[in-house]
């Protein structure tokens, strides 16, 4: 049983989302989320999500390719999350590049390259834009 482990915000939920999704599933048997809290996100971004951590939690924690979900509280928190979950990959989408490589003593780590396109970000500013 190999079991993958990804983070994020999912923050208004879109394709791109559910393609690193789909494909950090496909490297394993089981898929594992840990999705970031309301605090960490205001610490990486600088802003509040426009869904709260309980509803972004609950919209990955539906998808037929997730197996389990949990809120992640800090970046900091990457192989106490691993090895809780006994995680034997790490996917990142590939805007965090080279960041998590220390733990290749750990597990394997593998880049996605992200959907080019969409972002939460553009959604937000296309939509206040109207
Ligand atoms: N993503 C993607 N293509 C996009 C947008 C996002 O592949 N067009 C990927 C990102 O690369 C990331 C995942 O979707 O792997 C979630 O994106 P965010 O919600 O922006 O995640 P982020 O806030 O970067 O949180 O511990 C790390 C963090 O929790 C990652």
């Amino acid at each position: 049983m190999k079991t993958v482990i990804t983070f994020g915000t999912f923050d208004v939920f879109h394709v791109g989302h559910v393609n690193i999704l789909q494909r950090a599933a496909a490297l394993g048997d089981r898929l594992v989320v840990g999705v970031s809290s309301d605090a960490l996100n205001f610490s990486k971004k600088g802003r509040n999500p426009i869904y709260c951590e309980a509803d972004r939690l609950k919209i990955i924690s539906v998808l037929s390719f997730v197996d389990d979900v949990f809120i992640e509280e800090s970046l900091e928190k990457k192989l106490e999350y691993i090895q809780h979950h006994k995680a034997d990959v790490l996917v990142m989408g590939d805007d965090w590049e080279g960041k998590f490589d220390e733990l290749k003593a750990h597990c394997e780590v593998v880049y996605l390259p992200r959907t080019p396109s969409i972002s939460t970000t553009e959604i937000i500013e296309v939509v206040r834009q109207k």
